[in-house]
C-alpha cells in the first residue's frame, strides 16, 4: 500500500494528496512535520535526509520531492490522463510545474508565512506588499496562458495544474487585495469542482 508522510497543511503534501485523490489510489497518510515531529527520527531521515515532508513509500520504493512524487504517481498510475500521452503536453506540464516552483513559490512562501504564520506586530508590511505586487505580475503570465486552454497543458487536467493550482488556492485564501485575472479565475473555478482538489487543497490556511 502507498504510504505518504506529511501534515495536511503543507502545500507540498497537498500536491501529492491531490494527485493521489485524482488517481483514486488506496493509501495511508501519516502525519509528519512541524508539530507532529517524525521528520528528525533516524528512520525517517534514512528515507528523506532533508527531514522534510512529503515522503512516500510505494511498495518499497521511497521518494521525496513533491513534484517528483506527483510525476512518479502520474506516470505509474495515470499514464495518458494526469500524465499526458503526448511529449509536447508533457513538456508543457513540466514547464509549468518548474515555473510554479521557481517563480510562484519564492513569492508565495513569504506571503503565506508573513500573513498566516507571523504575528501582526512582527510582519514586514513593505516586503509583503512588494511580494503581493510581484505576485500580481506573475498571475498575469498565467492568465495569458490560460486564455486559450481549459487547463495548463491543454483541455484536460494534468500534473501541470497541480503545483500552480495549490499556489493559486493559497493566493485566493490570503487576506490581501487580489487583482482580476479572468482566465485564472475560470480555471480556478474548474479546479474547485474537482472532489480531490476540494478534499486536499481547499483547506483552511494554518
Ligand atoms: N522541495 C521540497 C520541499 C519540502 C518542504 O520544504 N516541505 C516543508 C513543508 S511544505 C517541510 O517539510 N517543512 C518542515 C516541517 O514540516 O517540519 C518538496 O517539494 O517536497
Amino acid at each position: 500500500m502507498l504510504k505518504i508522510w506529511g501534515r495536511t497543511n503543507s502545500i507540498n503534501v497537498q500536491k501529492v494528496m491531490w494527485a493521489v485523490g485524482e488517481l483514486n489510489l488506496p493509501h495511508e497518510r501519516i502525519d509528519a512535520g512541524m508539530q507532529f515531529g517524525v521528520v528528525n527520527e533516524p528512520w525517517y531521515r534514512a528515507m528523506n535526509p532533508n527531514a522534510r515532508v512529503p515522503t512516500i513509500d510505494d511498495d518499497g520504493f521511497v521518494l521525496w520531492e513533491s513534484n517528483a512524487i506527483v510525476r512518479y504517481l502520474a506516470r505509474k498510475y495515470g499514464a495518458g490522463g494526469l500524465m499526458p500521452a503526448s511529449l509536447e503536453r508533457c513538456a508543457d506540464a513540466d514547464r509549468w510545474m518548474d515555473w510554479s516552483t521557481t517563480t510562484m513559490a519564492p513569492l508565495m512562501t513569504p506571503l503565506f508565512w508573513g500573513h498566516i504564520r507571523t504575528p501582526p506586530e512582527k510582519r514586514d508590511a513593505a516586503a509583503l506588499e512588494q511580494a503581493r505586487q510581484q505576485m500580481e505580475a506573475v498571475m498575469q503570465i498565467l492568465d495569458a496562458w490560460l486564455a486559450s486552454r481549459h487547463y495548463i497543458a491543454g483541455n484536460e487536467l494534468s500534473i501541470g495544474d497541480i503545483p500552480a493550482g495549490c499556489f493559486v488556492q493559497r493566493w485566493h485564501a490570503l487576506p490581501i487585495p487580489h487583482g482580476v485575472h479572468t482566465h485564472v479565475a475560470a480555471w480556478y473555478e474548474r479546479l474547485c469542482q474537482r472532489p480531490a482538489f476540494r478534499a486536499h487543497v481547499m483547506l483552511p490556511l494554518s
